[in-house]
């Protein structure tokens, strides 16, 4: 396995894990962690024992938003020309789903990365929001298009322009969040979860993540056109067969993932 100095990254299962590991920044984002990141992703895309990602950070912090320190001293076109920070959008486009494990601290970048993933389970402890207009700066990979989306204007609003943090309570009644846990249960609730995921068929387990995306892409006639053809296509697996027939004839399924 590949030797990474910001993330650790390990397997339960079917399940591809990735934990951020910069404990003296409080897990802040720089170029490194983010290729490091980008690249165990792209690993665990590809590998067909793994149907499910789940990626979280420390107890303190899941990610204190990206390195301050790295920043401060760019140009615009040190930034511009670098296109910097876009090799996340590699994170956004993973395929298979992703769970974000988050305790501590999900400011900036660190919301923005918890909010590319797909299910979002949330310590007590987990604080959430975009500072940077605190920096001078701006949500930059994604913060003030998906938490716009995902809680609403009024509340993007508040958040972005104030830059104040936001309770894990809070996140979960906005819809942020996919649901708020006990501190000390985050993991094995996280690994439970990535662990279901996984071991659903892996092709229709990007089926749905692929069509639940579109919501956000697409109008509702295109989005709605769109699952149905997927769905049409979900008929071509033999996890189709399967899990049809285990449910006919009362047992579990038990998919190929294919
Ligand atoms: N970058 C670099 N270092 C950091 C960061 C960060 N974002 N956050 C914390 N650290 C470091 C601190 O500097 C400190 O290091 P040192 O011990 O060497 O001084 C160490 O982590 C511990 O932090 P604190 O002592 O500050 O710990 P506290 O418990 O007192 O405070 C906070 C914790 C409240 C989380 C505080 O650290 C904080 O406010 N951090 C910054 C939060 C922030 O503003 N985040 C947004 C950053 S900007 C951003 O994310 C933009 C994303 C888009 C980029 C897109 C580019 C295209």
């Amino acid at each position: 396995m590949t030797d990474y100095e910001t993330i650790r990254v390990g397997r339960t299962g079917r399940v591809g894990m990735i934990t951020l590991n910069r404990p003296e920044a409080l897990n802040a984002l720089n170029a490194q962690l983010m290729s490091e990141v980008v690249a165990a992703v792209e690993d665990f895309e590809k590998d067909r024992n793994i149907g499910a990602i789940l990626l979280t950070g420390s107890e303190r912090a899941f990610a204190a938003g990206a390195d301050i320190k790295e920043m401060q001293s760019k140009s615009f076109m040190d930034m511009y020309l670098d296109d910097w920070f876009s090799a996340w959008d590699r994170l956004a486009a993973a395929r298979k789903p992703i769970v974000a494990a988050v305790a501590g601290y999900a400011l900036g970048g660190g919301c923005e990365l918890a909010m590319m993933c797909d299910v979002l389970i949330a310590a007590d402890s987990a604080k959430f929001g975009q500072p940077e207009i605190k920096l001078g700066v701006l949500p930059g990979i994604g913060g003030s298009q998906r938490l716009t989306r995902a809680i609403g204007k009024a509340k993007a609003m508040d958040l972005c322009l104030t830059g104040r943090t936001m309770s894990a309570e809070e996140a979960e009644s906005a819809g942020l969040v996919s649901r708020v846990v006990p501190a000390i249960d985050l993991m094995d609730d996280a690994i439970a979860t990535a662990s279901t995921i996984a071991d659903m068929s892996l092709p229709i387990a990007m089926m749905v993540k692929e069509s639940v995306n579109r919501a956000f892409e697409s109008t509702l006639s295109e989005g709605v056109r769109f699952e149905r053809r997927v769905f049409h296509s979900a008929f071509a697996t033999q996890d189709q067969k399967e899990g049809m027939a285990a449910f006919n004839e009362k047992r579990s399924p038990n998919f190929g993932h294919h």
